[in-house]
């Protein structure tokens, strides 16, 4: 693939993006100063094509989304085919279309039997917001008006609309939003390396899960309509919760009547070796948010899945749902995430994320020799590397995340995409990678390492 074929004038498209374009998640100032972006201009399989020509192996899978892979013509004769037929009409007021009704039965086969009902949005925050929106309804309907509060994790990431900036426990994010919306609650997150201590993995998931018994009591239980929780939390650091974890939460849960929402953003569609993560981490729960592998971010969509008690009680209460977007259902995103779930099931990805995680682990436990991962640890294929200036002690350098982005830094220079949740390299490659790109992302990491390792060596113990 040669980039230069495509005539684009690079230094162009950097002028008119900084002179244009606001970018979403970027500190602007910094942006300006270090020049711009970097242009991406086309990709295939597992790598993208920067506007130097530089190829890179994109380990993240855009932003954990493109789990088929780059350069699918079948979802570009999809979304074709659609537009042509119909390239737009509302879902509102009783009306549908054909790839709507089909995704959603779809979606439906491949989930556990009682979820049988499927609500459009746009994106996972939409999604979340929406949930919020049916949960405290729900209870109203139900009678229990007072079932208003939703508890969350820290560092869980729910998307960034302001109920679900809100329902999310990232700190900064709190503070921009300015005042934060009452009814949202954060407890520890299952983050062994950080705060486990001496305690066993397992010792540790039983005390983070302690953590939310402590605060349904706070919150009063009967105050509380839900908990929300990435099987795996993604943006958080890949933080795999000990396997007493999952678990324990379910049965506090179930005690207090409490909803359980599984957001499988991430996890789903295959990540971490099953379709959905809560079958990975052991879990039933009520509602289901998706999005990102859903089309593999070939168009924008998103979903909510509704377990059948919550879909009886809502329908037979009855009344007006106050809630949808114009592109709800959108039938060209809808007709491109169908013929992605066909291409998964057709190629066996799921399953091939599952046969492959245990060579991504390995290959990953390669680098735990390095004077600065302080521990590896992946599921299917979602894994993380943790830089530690002490590997003893699990320690971290000073200022969270400035070692981390120094590593992200010297990982694209190499050709690799990995990202830096502060400290927590984080990977999740296209479910389409074979062992030896596995092989090639973990090279990469160690040059990588080396060249970060060079520049802090005074830093480490
Ligand atoms: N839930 C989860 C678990 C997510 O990871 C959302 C909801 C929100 O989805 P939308 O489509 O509204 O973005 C996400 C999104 C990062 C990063 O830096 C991660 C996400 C979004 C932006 C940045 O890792 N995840």
């Amino acid at each position: 693939m040669n980039v230069l074929n495509k005539n684009i004038d690079i230094a162009e498209v950097v002028r008119n993006d900084i002179e244009h374009h606001f970018h979403p998640f970027t500190d602007h100032k910094a942006f300006h100063a270090e020049g711009g972006p970097r242009v991406m201009t086309q990709a295939e399989g597992v790598y993208i094509w920067d506007g130097k020509g530089n190829k890179i192996l994109d380990a993240m899978s855009g932003l954990w989304c493109v789990n088929v892979g780059y350069g699918r013509k079948e979802l570009a004769e999809a979304a074709y085919r659609q537009m042509l037929d119909l390239p737009y009409y509302n879902t509102f007021f009783k009306t549908t279309t054909v790839p709507t009704t089909e995704l959603a039965a779809k979606i439906s086969s491949v989930m556990p039997d009682r979820f049988k009902h499927i609500f459009f949005t746009n994106s996972g925050s939409e999604s979340n917001d929406t949930i919020v929106r049916f949960v405290r309804h729900y209870w109203k309907l139900k009678g229990k008006p007072y079932r208003q509060h939703f508890i969350a994790r820290v560092r869980g990431y729910h998307g960034s609309t302001m109920v679900a900036a809100n329902l999310g426990g990232f700190q900064g994010m709190h503070e921009q939003v300015g005042t934060e919306f009452p009814g949202f609650h954060h407890v520890q997150q299952p983050h062994w390396f950080d705060f486990g201590g001496d305690k066993t993995p397992e010792e540790f998931g039983l005390e983070a899960a302690a953590a939310l018994e402590n605060k349904i009591l706070e919150v009063g239980p009967d105050n509380v309509a839900a908990f929300i929780g990435e099987p795996v939390q993604g943006a958080g650091g890949v933080i795999i919760p000990p396997s007493t974890y999952w678990p324990e939460v379910e049965r506090i849960c179930r005690k207090y009547g409490i909803l359980i929402i599984s957001d499988e953003v991430i996890c789903g569609f295959g990540r971490t070796g099953n379709w959905w993560g809560f079958e990975t981490m052991g879990f039933s729960p009520d509602i289901v948010p998706m999005a990102k592998g859903l089309s593999s971010g070939y168009l924008p969509i998103g979903a909510v899945a509704f377990a059948d008690h919550l879909i009886k009680d809502f329908f037979e209460l009855g009344g007006e749902f106050y809630h949808g977007m114009t592109y709800a259902g959108h039938p060209v995103s809808c007709a491109v995430a169908l013929r992605n779930i066909e291409i998964i099931q057709q190629e066996k990805l799921v399953e091939r994320a599952r046969e492959l995680g245990p060579y991504f682990a390995a290959a990953l436990a390669s680098l735990r020799d390095h004077p600065i991962v302080g521990e590896t640890r992946s599921v299917g294929l979602i894994g993380a590397i943790e830089i530690s200036n002490d590997k003893a002690k699990r320690g971290r350098f000073a200022k969270p995340g400035r070692v981390g982005s120094m590593c992200r830094d010297n990982c694209i220079r190499n050709g690799l995409i990995m990202r830096a949740c502060w400290d927590t390299m984080v990977l999740s490659p296209p479910l389409v990678i074979s062992r030896q790109e596995i092989d090639k992302i973990v090279q990469l990491a160690r040059v990588a390492l080396d060249a970060t390792y060079a520049e802090v060596k005074a830093e480490v113990a």
